[in-house]
């Protein structure tokens, strides 16, 4: 994994799907003749356990478009106390699968050990544009009645919580000129803020990493590299530790290619333990129209096996899982 996120060669001329916002590299389009409620009959004989559980829920769930999804959700949840009843178990499922194009990270919180939050949240708020964090801000106020960033102070502490916070706002720089002498002088100051110096000065990375733009950010890691001899990702894993570090490497691996670091998540989350499903439900129905090709292309890349197959090997596992606790 270090090549490939130390391989800055063709970083300056490959897109950014940070500042993409077309459906072109997505796996996911609008379902022919598409039905909400036969989708609901499949989806709730599967979460009762007749016929094979994951399968079902996740050839419904990511052969639909964004916007049909939201139909069977409705459907769903129209019709789902009075079959489900109190039926913890399924509620959770099927609640994680269905309220996760929404991606509230607060959801879930309670289902999820100690860490965990702070993982999803790096990923969910290193990963988005401005636009998609706005949506994102959006929904969360729509579906809780507070504000997504009062919500984040409560949660989180420290320098990650102040970096967490600006990306939050969404005002990532999205201008696409780069000015050079900037990115040379950027890049000495996180030298000297780093590398150079006795301890580390946290704020200048924060600040930097959270506020310009990717192209510029990208011409910063290439005079980085010139200066220092090192990328600056092993500087931020040399100099920083626990969540801030995680953060600011997610941050500089999205730079350089959101769906690789998606890949990577995924890969991470097939071989890990506890939240898995979380992940891979948000990442696999969360980028499917919009840059799922990429993130398979990437997966392949790095992992040397198909992310179809991996997945297939994870859900396999996990129906036997779920079989066994019947
Ligand atoms: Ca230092
Ligand atoms: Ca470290």
């Amino acid at each position: 994994m270090a090549n490939v996120w130390g391989d800055l060669d063709l970083l300056l001329d490959s897109p950014s799907s940070l500042t993409v916002t077309s459906t072109a590299r997505g796996t996911i389009k609008e379902k022919a003749g598409f039905k909400a409620a036969e989708d609901v009959v499949a989806l709730r004989k599967a979460i009762e356990g007749i016929g094979t559980t994951e399968n079902t829920l996740v050839d419904v769930l990511t052969g639909r478009s964004n916007a049909q999804r939201q139909l069977i959700c409705k459907a769903y949840q129209e019709g789902h106390l009075s079959v489900l009843g109190n039926n913890l178990v399924p509620n959770i499922t099927v609640n994680d699968h269905l309220s996760c194009t929404l991606c509230i990270p607060a959801c879930y919180t309670h289902t999820q050990g100690p860490g965990t939050t702070e993982a999803t949240l790096t990923e969910i708020f290193a990963s988005r544009s401005n636009k998609q964090i706005k949506a994102l801000s959006d929904a969360y106020l729509a579906e809780t009645g507070r504000s997504m960033t009062h919500d984040l102070k409560s949660e989180v502490s420290g320098d990650y919580a102040t970096t967490l916070l600006i990306l939050a706002e969404g005002k990532r720089d999205e201008s696409t000129n780069v000015d050079t002498a900037k990115a040379k002088a950027d890049a000495k100051a996180l030298y000297e803020a780093g590398e150079k110096k006795w301890g580390t000065d946290e704020s200048k990375f924060i600040d930097i990493l959270c506020h310009r733009s990717v192209p510029q950010l990208r011409q910063t890691l290439v005079e980085y590299k010139a200066l220092s001899n090192k990328t600056l990702q092993e500087s931020i894993e040399r100099e920083m530790s626990g969540n801030l570090e995680d953060l600011l490497v997610a941050i500089v691996k999205c730079v350089k290619s959101v769906p690789a670091y998606l890949a990577e998540r995924l890969f991470k989350s097939t071989k890990g333990v506890g939240t898995t499903e979380s992940i891979l439900t948000r990442i696999m129905v969360g980028r499917s129209e919009m840059d799922m090709l990429d993130i398979r292309a990437e997966f392949k890349k790095l992992f040397g096996c198909s992310l179809y197959s991996t997945i297939k090997v994870f859900a396999d596992n996990l129906d036997r899982k779920l079989c066994h606790h019947r």
